[in-house]
């Protein structure tokens, strides 16, 4: 597991209501448009049951190589949670390494922040707790092309203790995107391999809610802002000053003569322990210091997530009246 695992929360809850609502939804061929392309940004939502082939998803892979291993995504019939069709992935992972899944590009408004939620049936055969592989499932600006670009969910196990055969789970996966300038969003949905033998897997009744989120609900943290650095006792060790200059949704973290960061602000839709804020600066590292994100505790407070110097605790931003 030498990739970087982004947790991401998940929800398991029941969606037969979604279900009624699917098929009525495919009878008038809504699933076709597969975009939104509207200004302002709107709550939009998309249903996918496959009954009529791949309905616009593109199947893609990464890491199926040294030595080139088996693997397959198609349309079939021999399972299905809805209707009588599904996509089925096929992944022989002797390399211990291989990542496949389906995407689907979307056209969104530009400059614009969304909570997308992507829920669907995933029917595995993986028992108990151990040798599980991975879920694939979230959204991105960018063509997901190579496990650097992918979203790393929980595992594939449907958890009951014995070899039941195909059992369907109830998935449903909750990620933050901006969209830059770029006015698209791929979805994606599938499997990474973390143990070297052959599994099958399905996936079926895709329901996918795309939620534009306000800059008006998110903190205000512009202004002047002193950062405490303490050591690995907990014991204040120096501070410094820093103007923080938040312009939409785009947070520059200024030292005096020095951008010690740009970055993102974003709704934290982290997996416990990190969902401890409800909004979080993405994308800051600090000039290189591997920090990946700072809380935002509220508008006078927040606390990176690692420490800024070594043998430190994490530091803590403090607003300057
Ligand atoms: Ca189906």
């Amino acid at each position: 597991m030498k990739e970087k695992y982004y947790p991401q929360k998940s929800t398991h809850k029941p969606n037969t209501a979604i279900l009624g609502v699917l098929v009525t939804l495919l009878s008038f061929g809504v699933m076709l448009s597969g975009c939104i392309d509207n200004n302002p940004p709107i709550t939009d939502s998309f249903q996918y049951s496959f009954e009529s082939g791949f309905e616009g998803w593109k199947i893609d892979g990464t890491d199926l190589s040294d030595p080139d291993i088996n693997w397959s995504i198609d349309v079939t019939d021999e399972e299905s949670y809805d209707g009588l069709y599904s996509v089925r992935l096929y992944l022989d992972n002797m390399n211990d390494a291989g990542k496949i899944w389906i995407e689907k590009q979307f056209n969104v408004t530009a400059q614009a922040h969304y909570e997308v939620t992507i829920s669907y049936m995933f029917g595995t055969r993986d028992y108990g707790d151990f040798n599980l592989f991975r879920i694939i499932t979230g959204a991105t600006t960018d063509d997901p092309e190579t496990a650097g670009d992918l979203i790393f969910q929980d595992d594939t196990g449907h958890h009951l203790d014995n070899e039941t055969g195909l059992v369907w789970t109830t998935r449903s996966y909750t990620t933050t995107v901006h969209i830059d300038e770029s006015r698209t969003m791929y979805i994606m949905l599938g499997v990474w391999g973390t143990w070297e033998t052959a599994r099958t897997y399905y996936i079926d009744a895709v329901n996918i809610s795309i939620i534009p989120l306000s800059l008006e609900d998110a903190p205000d943290i512009s202004g002047n802002w002193m950062i405490t650095y303490y050591d690995w006792m907990g014991n204040s060790t120096h501070t410094q000053n820093v103007t923080i200059v938040q312009s939409n949704w785009t947070v520059h973290i200024n030292g005096v003569n020095e951008t010690l960061c740009t970055g993102t602000l974003m709704k934290n839709t982290l997996a416990p322990p990190f969902d401890q804020s409800e909004y979080i600066i993405s994308d800051c590292d600090f000039g290189g210091l591997g920090i990946s994100h700072i809380y935002v505790v509220n508008e006078t407070s927040m606390i990176t997530d690692l420490p800024l110097c070594e043998s430190c605790n994490p530091a803590i931003f403090t607003k300057i009246p």
